[in-house]
């Protein structure tokens, strides 16, 4: 075995080792860790996205919107509870990502909303997002697919859109 193929064979065997850990991406000042989205069924259009977005820097920045090919359009959205009931609302001016902190997109909350997949999600995937920031401009992060099970409150209202 040459030096590169038993390369090759380690990156394969770590690489397997590790399908749904996320990758922290650092573009800047920003840190993205822990993109994952969520196993879709079928019949099933739509789908949240969730993520960590850290700003070490000193200015503030604001993620003000996202393409994937996976899905005809990506929106940022917010969810909150309306007289007992969870709503979903379109962040138009996008999420605002205050300099020294982290915002955390995650069920119930803010999150990413693939609308129109083009294909349903599945456990292990890796689903490329192009997120954009105002400051920071385009970068590119992958979002891991977990099973349906990594449940967050009133997923069923994904299914309205
Ligand atoms: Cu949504």
């Amino acid at each position: 075995m040459t030096f590169v193929t038993r390369l090759a064979a380690i990156a394969l065997l770590s690489a397997a080792a590790t399908p749904l850990l996320a990758q922290s991406v650092t573009a800047g000042k920003l840190v993205i860790d822990q993109a994952w989205s969520r196993q879709t069924a079928p019949t099933q259009k739509v789908g949240g996205g969730f993520l960590s977005i850290t700003n070490k820097g000193k200015t503030a920045d604001r993620l003000v919107s996202a393409t994937s090919p996976v899905a005809t359009e990506v929106q940022l959205h917010t969810m909150s509870m309306d007289g007992g009931v969870m709503r979903m609302r379109q962040m138009k001016d996008g999420i605002a990502i205050p300099a020294g902190k982290t915002v955390e997109l995650k069920p119930g909350g803010l999150h990413v909303m693939f609308i129109g997949l083009k294909r349903p999600l599945a456990v292990g995937d890796s689903v490329p997002v192009k997120l954009r920031f105002a400051r920071q401009g385009e970068v590119q992060v992958r979002f891991k697919v977990q099973p349906v099970g990594a449940t967050g409150p009133a997923e069923a209202r994904h299914g309205q859109h």
